[in-house]
């Protein structure tokens, strides 16, 4: 075979330039996904340099935290003017997204109430009524006093058919629902308002973070995300693809770091650059779990040290669990004192009616439903938008 003897001579040539490149990168202490971490606990705030503020050594000790900040070791993650997705963002109508999303429950609940008395209102439509509340996971007891209620007002007023029956269903669920304030708590004095979100393994809390995030800044709030969930690298790195996306600052620490430091820079970091809101990611864990729980009780301890009253405590419950979930968020409650609850992932089940149970049996507000994994795919609950959606094309 012949070779060309200029690629003989220029092979070596390339292959010390690639090595010598590969030298370098090591030195920076770059990570192969290309982020720019800090060593031995140090933090990272991955944003643009405040005017007048200089980039602190990287391996200093917790007790003394710093702020790594350059767009010179940070190129990657500086943060776009306007990030592309929040610019002029097309929603669909809340409702017309509930409609949508809820297809599920409405298959089980919906659906089988509109066939159950299509002939008349019997014992059996009744008992079919009560095993779809019971599938659709209004609770036990929640549905038993739902079914009275019907039957009772069904009576007094007359109901005869299949739409008279809904639309007292429709009323039931609402008044179930309740009238509870919804909205987030927000900072009546100086400093940035605090949210932190909890709730055990894959329930949604990043991708809830991060869907937040965008409503918030899409708001023009500056926003700060603390990657408090340290327990594996990726958590970190998931929480700055959505602080890239939104535009908002990421604090983050090497995986292993203590999460209660990575919350008090955080806090540190948020002040400095009078951010209106700080977002605190933990890492999912059981509730049977002691340490893990002690170790969130110290997280909040420390935001509240420096923040006073957190204006929210989240606790994420996946609607796909169920009951299960609602067992979950009991042992939670005992350990840390909750806000509000956020349902994620009401699209992708057909036990809708937790929502329900949820409110009924902690005593908590369900301020935030996730209806998808897109960006734009949270909602501040509803309940009137929520029990239209259920049994939408049902009834008139
Ligand atoms: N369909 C649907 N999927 C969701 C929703 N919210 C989150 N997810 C998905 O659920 C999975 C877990 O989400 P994460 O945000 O990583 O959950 P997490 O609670 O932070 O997980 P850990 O940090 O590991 O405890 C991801 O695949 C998300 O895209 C939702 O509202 N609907
Ligand atoms: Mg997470």
């Amino acid at each position: 075979m012949d070779i060309d003897p200029i690629v003989l001579i220029s092979l070596p040539v390339l292959l010390v330039v690639l090595l010598g490149g590969l030298v370098a990168r090591g030195r920076s202490g770059q990570k192969p996904g290309g982020r720019e971490v800090g060593q031995g606990g140090g933090t990272d705030v991955l944003e643009r340099p405040a005017p007048g503020q200089t980039p602190v050594a990287a391996d200093e000790e917790l007790a003394a935290p710093h702020v790594d900040v350059g767009p010179d070791t940070l190129p990657e993650v500086v943060v776009p003017d306007t990030p592309a997705e929040l610019v002029e963002p097309e929603l669909m109508p809340l409702g017309e997204r509930f409609k949508r999303r809820l297809s599920r429950t409405r298959n089980v609940l919906g659906a089988s109430v509109a066939d159950l008395f299509g002939r008349g209102i019997t014992d059996e439509a009744w008992d079919g009524l009560e095993e779809a509340l019971i599938t659709a996971d209004v609770g036990v007891t929640a549905t038993l006093e739902i079914i009275e209620e019907l039957k009772r007002r069904s009576r007094e007023e007359g109901v005869t058919t299949a739409d008279g029956v809904l639309d007292l269903l429709k009323q039931a669920l609402r008044s179930a629902l309740g009238t509870a304030d919804r909205s987030l708590g927000r900072a009546t004095d100086e400093g940035p308002t605090v949210w932190l979100v909890t709730g055990v393994n894959g329930t949604g809390k990043t991708t809830t973070i991060g869907k937040l995030a965008a409503v918030e800044q899409r708001e023009g709030r500056e926003l700060v995300l603390a990657a408090a969930d340290t327990w594996r690298a990726a958590a970190a790195e998931q929480l700055g693809v959505w602080a890239d996306r939104t535009g908002a600052h990421l604090v983050r620490k090497d995986e292993g770091a203590d999460p209660a430091s990575v919350a008090f820079e955080s806090y540190a970091a948020a002040t400095e650059r009078s951010a209106d809101l700080l977002i605190v990611d933990t890492a999912g864990r059981l509730h049977n779990k002691r340490e893990l729980m002690d170790e969130l009780g110290k997280v909040k301890r420390v935001l509240e040290k420096q923040a006073g009253p957190l204006e929210e405590t989240l606790l994420v419950l996946d609607a796909t669990t169920g009951q299960n979930g609602i067992a979950q968020a009991r042992a939670f409650l005992e350990a840390v004192e909750v806000t509000g609850i956020a349902l994620t992932k009401l699209d992708g089940s057909s036990k809708g009616g937790i929502v329900v149970a949820v409110q009924r049996e902690l005593d908590l507000p369900v301020k935030l439903v996730g209806l998808g994994e897109d960006i734009d795919d949270l909602a501040v609950f509803d309940p009137e938008l929520f029990v239209e959606g259920l049994f939408a094309g049902i009834t008139d």
